[in-house]
């Protein structure tokens, strides 16, 4: 007598929650909720954004970079920070939204970016500062998403932290050139590059945990690994100690050492500021907008050629 045996019924939802609690990875073709789905492409688009938006400022001073040495570092450095939007978008596009679509949602202000690409970089210095400060923060924020649960995402931020943590470094030899070896009028420009970047620097890691709508569920689908406040309070720690070795100042009276918490202690950001930069009111928004739009314009017969010509080649062969 044959007897048959039939599966036992896998629910894809516990299948999904088991592969995240055995710390492996969600695939594309694996099943996942919408919502974790929705986060992954909004965080990730947001990203990619913000790297490719991120290259103004700093393309703004290629022409003038002091030496040719600078020039060809910067050169080099605004070229990784298109691979990394390249990466990640491409790693959006594994969950169903295309490169395109992305395109019009933030050229309509549907999709955002980061806040910090909305200042503008007045000084040399700015080079500098943005380097140690802002790539600092991102690689302080982009360490744990090298392990976030969705296998593209995780991918793409192991080598883009590789070349973030090179940027960071020679944001930092910029300024020390500067403050060791430069005029006087060369450290004040330092120092002022220091007190515009700071603030703006610490509202990168998003509002306070008590405010942040996705940290709880972004951290248990393990996307987020360490909250806002705790990524914040890590890189505050990290860059007093690097401050004290340039020789500036970081502009907050409220800093300091808190013997009993085992970390610094630091002054009230300026969350208004903050949701204005967000919302679209910060003094470089309109322009970052105008210029990335204007270039998606005007590189369409490019991409209308690429596509014609790669049609063709698929004809021929
Ligand atoms: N700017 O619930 P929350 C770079 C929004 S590029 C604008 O905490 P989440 C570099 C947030 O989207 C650096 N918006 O959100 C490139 C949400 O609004 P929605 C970029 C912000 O996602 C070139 C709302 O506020 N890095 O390194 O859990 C040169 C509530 O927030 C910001 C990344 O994108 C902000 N700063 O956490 C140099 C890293 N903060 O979406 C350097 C990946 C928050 O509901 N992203 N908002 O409308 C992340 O890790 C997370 O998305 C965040 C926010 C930590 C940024």
């Amino acid at each position: 007598m044959t007897t048959t045996q039939t599966r036992p019924e896998v629910d894809p939802a516990d299948l999904f929650q088991a592969i995240i609690d055995a710390e492996q990875k969600i695939e594309p073709h694996d099943w996942m909720p919408d919502a974790y789905r929705k986060t992954l492409i909004r965080q990730i688009a947001q990203h990619a954004h913000s790297e490719v938006i991120g290259m103004q400022p700093e393309a703004n001073w290629i022409s003038r970079a002091p030496t040719l040495h600078r020039k060809a570092i910067l050169m080099a450095k605004v070229q990784d920070e298109a691979g990394h939007g390249l990466y990640l978008y491409a790693a959006a596009e594994t969950l169903g939204i295309t490169r395109d679509e992305m395109m019009e949602l933030l050229h309509a202000g549907k999709h955002k970016y980061s806040s910090i690409f909305n200042y503008p970089t007045l000084s040399w210095a700015d080079m500098g500062t943005i380097g140690w400060l802002v790539d600092g923060a991102a690689i302080t924020n982009q360490v744990m998403l090298q392990r976030a649960s969705y296998g593209p995402y995780s991918r793409a931020m192991v080598r883009i932290c590789k070349e973030e943590s090179f940027h960071q470094r020679q944001g930092f030899d910029i300024l020390l050139t500067m403050m060791m070896g430069g005029s006087e009028a060369q450290r004040e420009m330092v120092q002022d590059a220091v007190n515009r970047w700071w603030w703006p620097s610490l509202m990168m890691f998003g509002p306070n945990d008590s405010e942040s709508t996705h940290t709880e569920q972004s951290m248990a689908w393990k996307i987020k690994r360490v909250s806002n406040d705790d990524l914040r309070q890590q890189f505050i720690d990290m860059t007093v100690e690097q401050s004290k070795v340039l020789g500036v100042t970081l502009p907050d009276p409220d800093l300091r050492w808190n013997e009993e918490r085992g970390h610094y202690d630091f002054g009230e950001i300026d969350w208004d500021e903050f949701w204005a930069v967000v919302k679209g009111n910060g003094p470089m928004n309109r322009e970052r907008i105008e210029n990335k739009a204007g270039a998606w314009d005007d590189g369409a017969w490019v991409r209308e050629a690429a596509l014609a010509h790669s049609a063709k080649k698929r004809r021929v062969s």
